[in-house]
């Protein structure tokens, strides 16, 4: 007995020891401490209540951030089991929370939980990364309750009253010595819960936000699961199959897919792995593919839609204008790819395309009008690639014609290392004059535009290749477009768009964004591509040094400021700068150029899925929704972050 006294306390000490390890590294465990990596904590402990739905004891999952930003989630599952754990001789309930990787569920078969990876790391790191936490249990016609603090028990699983009712509620503040901000941002919780209740059909996710007044919230409840996500997807374009094309299979491993396409040139096909965004892709969507190139290339020989003549359409073709997502739950997910996001498991492939085959020809067969609309589509794609291929062999040609690759608009610079070289895209020749005058040469260049530029949501590779405003882009950053893109080519570490802070500027922006991110998507992901801020105002007095002010609430600071001072409004001089063609290029170079006082946002994809909704949404063909859209995002439309 002695020596089993001895070992549990060993046990206890190394159990401390590995919740210490995740204070230390937390990036290890949550990728980072940014608001990331703090939304990450939220996204752990409703993994676990989202994990009980689908093992089909839980029907609603809640989850509300309490002012102050504490994090409250409840399900209505079974409650996390409160039986003494032999092993650890501590309950079961205080082992998932105190010990690392006890999350996947020793508990009995761990089904699909996810292990390794970011993902699944359980609710002892968000134990251990939180300032407290404190879990409430109803099981077994008790409640049972235990305390932590920064991951040490303050007080063990105690009976604190009676229910015949079972659930788990957890609540938890982040420490906010460990994370950079504990600011939670409402809009990435929702729109991830709205994510999973996509991805789990019938589950109820409620999100309510109580630190603003009237509390902000939203409930997901879909019967239709990834048939109601794709009519999500696509509600802002217009459908040639009304009915989203929908498979849900439960044989070697559970598979759903819904296909509908849309007349939109772009292809938006989404993958996941046990409710994980597979943004890398892999196996599944490899199967996917292989299928659906090959149902619909076998329907159209049958049918005659294809000729014998004619060559096969390739898979881009075919998957122009699709927009698919693709849920699988795999046993032992192996990831892969730089952000261990890609599926590995090799198996996948066959049995996926053995399931879509199977599917999609029969709803070929059975659907002869939306198949043949939907051929028509590819034959039309397929002819476009063909003049797209020649359109950029006559710009190839012509560009070696004239020996430089480079447009003769652009003021390069003089630096070939592109780590530390940067491209301003400027509007407008006064602008662009301005900034080849003020900038550094050596690793500052400048691409001037001008004119009415293309809107590439409403058009084809073929008219990119060849447009005028366009071409200069693709020249100047050097990495190609579309699938040919290489990010490894990019002339420059830091693509900068700037443009004036008005109507116009914010419209210039909004299509340069859209053509990064339909066509060059991997230079928004790698955070190559930034918003140059320059000044609304600035203030300037005799014997003073000029203040330039960003914001309106810059310009409130800095008067708060000067009357410190003594220095009233009516004293200093405010000019407001209505666009960059009326600074002079030192003043440029001051305010928005020099890497020292500049003011640079990064644009940055968290969410693919939404950037695609708000672009099609912003630049297709429906007017409706982009009025609500602009109306309800007024006041952040400036900023306007894809
Ligand atoms: C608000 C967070 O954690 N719910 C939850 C967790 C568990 C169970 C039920 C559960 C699982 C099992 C059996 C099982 C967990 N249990 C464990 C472990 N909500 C939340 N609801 N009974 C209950 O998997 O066999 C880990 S998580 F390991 F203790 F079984």
């Amino acid at each position: 007995m002695e020596k089993y006294e001895h070992e549990y306390n060993a046990e206890q000490i190394q159990v401390l020891e590995g919740l210490e390890h995740v204070r230390k590294r937390p990036g290890m465990y949550i990728g980072s401490v940014s608001v990331r990596g703090l939304h990450h904590l939220v996204y752990e402990i409703v993994d676990n209540a989202v994990d009980e739905a689908l093992a089909g004891y839980c029907k609603n999952i809640k989850i509300t951030i309490e002012p102050g930003n504490i994090i409250c989630v409840e399900d209505d599952g079974r409650g996390i089991p409160v039986d003494i754990h032999p092993k650890t001789k501590i309950s079961a309930a205080e082992t998932v929370y105190t010990k690392l990787n006890a999350g996947g569920k020793f508990g009995g078969d761990s089904g699909y939980k996810v292990s390794g990876g970011l993902h699944g790391v359980g609710a002892s790191v968000v134990n251990a990364l939180s300032d407290w936490t404190e879990v409430t249990i109803q099981r077994d016609g008790g409640i049972y309750q235990m305390k932590f603090e920064k991951g040490k028990t303050i007080q063990s699983l105690t009976k604190i009253g009676d229910s015949d009712k079972t659930g788990t509620k957890v609540r938890f503040y982040a420490d906010g010595s460990i994370f950079e901000t504990l600011n939670y941002e409402y809009d990435v919780l929702e729109n991830r819960f709205r994510e999973m209740a996509f991805l789990t059909k019938g589950l109820n996710i409620e999100i309510e936000d109580l630190r603003e007044d009237p509390p902000k919230k939203a409930k997901f409840l879909y019967e239709g699961g990834l048939k109601t996500f794709v009519e999500y997807l696509n509600k802002n374009k217009e459908k040639i199959n009304p009915e989203p094309i929908y498979i849900d299979k439960e044989g070697e491993f559970p598979i759903e897919i819904a296909i509908q396409y849309t007349t939109s040139y772009s292809e938006n096909i989404y993958t996941f792995v046990n409710n994980i965004n597979t943004i890398e892709g892999g196996t599944h969507l490899e199967g996917f593919k292989r299928s659906l190139t090959k149902v619909f290339n076998d329907y159209a020989r049958e049918k005659n839609i294809l000729k014998e003549k004619d060559a096969n359409l390739l898979g881009d073709d075919i998957r122009e204008g699709i927009t698919a997502v693709i849920s699988v739950k795999v046993k032992e997910p192996q990831f892969e790819g730089q952000t261990k996001t890609k599926l590995g498991n090799s198996e996948v492939t066959g049995i996926v395309q053995t399931v879509v085959n199977e599917y999609l020809s029969a709803f070929l067969e059975e659907n002869p009008n939306i198949a043949k609309a939907i051929l028509e589509k590819c034959i039309s794609a397929s002819r476009a690639r063909e003049a797209a291929r020649k359109a950029r062999e006559l710009v190839r040609k012509k560009n070696s014609l004239e020996t430089a690759t480079l447009p003769g608009k652009l003021a390069d610079c003089s630096s070939k290392i592109a780590d530390e070289c940067e491209v301003y895209i400027v509007e407008g020749d006064s602008a662009g004059g301005s900034a080849k005058q003020g900038r550094d040469r050596k690793f500052q260049a400048i691409l001037p535009l001008w004119g009415k530029m293309l809107n590439v949501e409403k058009a084809r590779a073929d008219k990119i290749y060849g447009n005028d405003k366009l071409n200069p882009v693709i020249l100047a950053v050097g990495a190609g477009i579309g699938n040919e893109f290489d990010i490894t080519k990019i002339r420059y570490g830091k693509v900068i768009i700037m443009a004036d802070a008005d109507v116009d500027g914010a419209h210039i922006r909004t299509l340069l964004l859209t053509f990064f991110f339909r066509y060059m998507r991997p230079l928004i992901e790698n955070g190559n591509v930034y918003l140059a801020q320059p000044p609304l105002y600035k203030l300037s007095k005799k014997g003073m040094e000029d203040i330039y002010c960003y914001t309106d609430e810059d310009l409130d600071k800095r008067f708060k400021e000067l009357a410190e001072k003594g220095i009233s409004r009516d004293q200093v001089g405010i000019q407001r700068y209505k666009g960059l063609g009326e600074m002079n290029p030192e003043q440029l170079w001051e305010t928005t150029m020099n890497p020292e006082t500049r003011i640079l946002v990064k644009v940055t994809m968290d969410d693919a899925i939404s950037a695609d909704r708000v672009f099609s949404l912003l630049m297709g063909d429906e007017v409706n929704p982009r009025r609500e859209f602009i109306e309800q995002n007024a006041k952040y439309v400036k900023n306007l972050d894809i």
